[in-house]
């Protein structure tokens, strides 16, 4: 494995800072409804982390809805993430759109949209583009087990596997979607085996295992610039919550979110980081001091930063200089 120390660290970082900004926004939701209504990913940070981590800042990422992670870990700020789940001109899309579907082109972090899976084609197009300028950034796109039977999935797929584009598919399969366990929509119990139809690796990963998913995630990315075409990887996961805050009493029994939570990959990763003598508890309670305050000055910053002024309505909704009439 050539992740050192440092690297280990960082990813437990990451990782932490995923959840305690989710954690928060989900407390503060209750108290002041955020003008986002949070959708958490917690328990689900290893995808996101594994993925992206040791990725090119050129490489562009498509996120699902629960890939919290990947807009912090791909270089969006505590600040700006948390300014769009209030809707403030401080977050990336100057308050016309949360945290939810965010995106910054800056970060290499594409805007999602309400249309689950609609982000799909989008990132074939992108992987399209590179191969067309003959250069070797890749494209990345996250979509949920339920996401994963629309047909921009698998026309994705297809097209990706036949051009030999540079993209990467990963699913979460964290087990159902919204309230349908993943064993009413889809016939098959491991999605990655559809890949074989598509003529692409079908690689299953524990998605609490941030280790593991970074190494599917290193294969697939190498195979992606070297212009051998596209890999499927599905990381097996669960979500703590409901599908959002609407729903804080989903349908699931509590014995099955107990027994995922003892599979948390926080957790995973700080047991490996102290057995191996990588990181002792001091080292990992300073780097949760760190990650708590970085949060409070996310939240103060938004809490403080104004809302888009009226005159901002039209920016960036319109090309510049309007469609013109012919
Ligand atoms: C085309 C479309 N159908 C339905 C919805 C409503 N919807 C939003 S999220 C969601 C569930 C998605 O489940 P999954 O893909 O497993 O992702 P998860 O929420 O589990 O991460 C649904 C049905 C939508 N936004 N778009
Ligand atoms: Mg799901």
């Amino acid at each position: 494995m050539s992740l050192k120390r440092e690297d280990l660290l960082k990813i437990y970082r990451m990782m932490l800072l995923s959840r305690t900004t989710e954690e928060r926004m989900v407390e503060y939701h209750k108290h002041t409804p955020l003008t986002e209504l949070p959708h958490s990913g917690i328990g689900q940070e290893a995808v996101a982390i594994g993925t992206v981590y040791d990725l090119r800042k050129e490489d562009l990422i498509l996120p699902s809805l629960r890939t919290r992670g990947a807009f912090l870990a791909k270089g969006i700020s505590s600040r700006t993430m948390m300014s769009g789940a209030f809707a403030k001109v401080t977050g990336a899309a100057r308050g016309k759109n949360t945290s939810h579907h965010m995106g910054d082109i800056r970060a290499g972090v594409i805007a999602g949209t309400g249309v689950v899976a609609g982000h799909l084609p989008v990132g074939l197009g992108i992987a399209l583009a590179a191969k067309l300028q003959k250069k070797d950034y890749i494209a990345v796109v996250y979509f949920g087990d339920g996401a994963s039977n629309r047909g921009d999935v698998h026309e994705s797929m297809n097209m990706a596997a036949v051009m030999k584009l540079g993209i990467v598919f990963v699913c979460e399969n964290n087990g159902y979607a919204i309230s349908t366990p993943a064993s009413f929509h889809s016939s098959v119990p491991d999605l990655a085996i559809r890949a074989q139809g598509y003529g692409m690796p079908g690689v299953i990963v524990d998605g609490n295992d941030v280790l593991a998913v970074y190494e599917a995630a290193q294969t697939a990315y190498d195979r992606a610039r070297e212009g051998e075409g596209p890999t499927f990887i599905e990381c097996k996961t669960y979500r703590w919550r409901g599908h959002s805050e609407r729903d804080p009493r989903d349908l699931r029994s509590a014995d099955e979110i107990e027994a995922w939570k003892t599979k948390c990959p926080i957790k995973r990763l700080k047991d490996y980081l102290l057995q191996d003598k990588l990181a002792d508890e001091k080292t990992l309670n300073e780097i949760q001091c760190e990650v708590t305050a970085e949060v409070d000055d996310a939240i103060a910053f938004a809490e403080s930063s104004p809302y888009p002024p009226a005159e901002e309505a039209l920016l960036h909704v319109y090309a510049e200089g309007g469609i013109k009439d012919e």
